[in-house]
């Protein structure tokens, strides 16, 4: 497996000399994350990416993500256009040496959390879903500010976009999904690209939005639309694990001994109840999930693509971007290279 720590670019607080000096680290995963969706991506900025990342002896060939339009998620007239951008984003891609390309078809909203800073008995703070509170909040009244979500959209744009999913159900979003990966693929297996379609997260629909990516089941069904190593998954363990219901080790083995997995987002998550969960440090001993059984599943199925400690916690007093600092990062990335080493030396 390779080690890779995300990188939001020369605007991240957490510098590529920070991460060039974390133990084990063999690249970044990053994008263009100033081009508007559906737009074509500058090969300067994608060579400007792997340049600097050169000079700090990091790898970069995975990119996290190359959003999809809504249009296509919608299943629009305009989605033909839109493919054919992401088509030419693809190539791009490829010609800088990237492998593996990170993205998401939940419409609407990426990840969602009810509180980005919530304090831990020890001082620390965690992101963590609850989801009365995200009930709460009206998405249309504007009072949502979350972690992955495009806050580019105003007001009115999202009370329209909403109001374009009422026609839009699990089957429906299954169908346009299957026109999206039908119309990439060729460009994928030609230029050796893996498409590594990111889970729902949480796993389930809210705000009556359909959510698909989020079971062994769909997961399956999905992988299934085009049966190539071209198509397949990020297996993030705290999206999944966040639905008591999925056994993500049983995932890990299943789909990774069919070379299904390009990328893995490793983190730990402590489900507290239905629909509730904490993030929590990555070792076991603070989570649902038993993260060395994880890596000894990645390491029993010979997976050799990609990994990054996910979703870190705020510690020693640093600030930035929510979940996505430097030190707790850090610490997950070594932890996962130790229980990796482990289960290696043992066989
Ligand atoms: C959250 C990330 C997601 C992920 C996208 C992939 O921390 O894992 O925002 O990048 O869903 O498109």
């Amino acid at each position: 497996m390779k080690m890779t720590f995300r990188w939001y670019g020369k605007d991240d607080p957490v510098s590529l000399k920070n991460i060039s000096q974390i133990p084990l680290m063999d690249g970044i995963v990053s994008a263009c994350y100033d081009v508007p969706v559906g737009k074509e991506w500058k090969e300067e900025s994608i060579n400007e990416i792997k340049a600097q990342s050169s000079a700090h002896n990091l790898s970069f060939e995975v990119v996290e993500s190359v959003p999809v339009h809504e249009d296509i998620k919608l299943g629009k007239k305009a989605r033909d256009e839109y493919i054919q951008v992401y088509r030419n984003n693809i190539k791009k891609l490829a010609s800088a040496g990237v492998k593996v390309i990170c993205y998401n078809f939940m419409p609407v909203f990426d990840w969602l959390r009810s509180n980005l800073s919530y304090e831990n008995s020890d001082g620390s703070t965690s992101l963590i879903y609850r989801e009365d509170e995200i009930l709460n909040m009206d998405p249309k009244k504007g009072d949502l500010s979350l972690p992955g979500w495009d806050s580019s959209y105003t007001k009115d744009g999202l009370i329209s976009l909403l109001d374009e999913y009422k026609n839009i159900d699990d089957e429906k979003l299954f169908e346009n999904i299957t026109y999206f990966i039908r119309g990439i693929m060729d460009v994928c297996e030609q230029y050796s690209v893996r498409m590594a379609i990111h889970p729902d997260d949480p796993p389930w629909s809210v705000f009556n939005l359909p959510r698909i990516i989020r079971d062994e089941k769909n997961l399956e069904r999905f992988l299934r639309i085009h049966d190539s190593e071209a198509n397949g998954l990020t297996l993030c363990t705290g999206s999944l694990g966040s639905d008591g219901k999925n056994n993500v080790v049983d995932m890990i083995r299943k789909f990774g001994k069919n070379k299904k997995i390009g990328f893995i987002h490793a983190r730990n998550v402590k489900v507290i109840g239905e629909h509730q969960f904490n993030e929590t440090a990555h070792p076991s001993k603070y989570g649902s999930l038993d993260m060395y059984e994880i890596v000894k599943a990645m390491y029993d199925v010979g997976f050799d693509g990609y990994v990054r400690p996910d979703h870190g916690r705020m510690i020693w007093g640093e600030t930035g971007r929510p979940g996505y600092g430097l030190y707790d990062r850090a610490l997950g990335a070594v932890y996962l290279g130790g229980l990796w080493e482990a289960v290696c030396k043992n066989g």
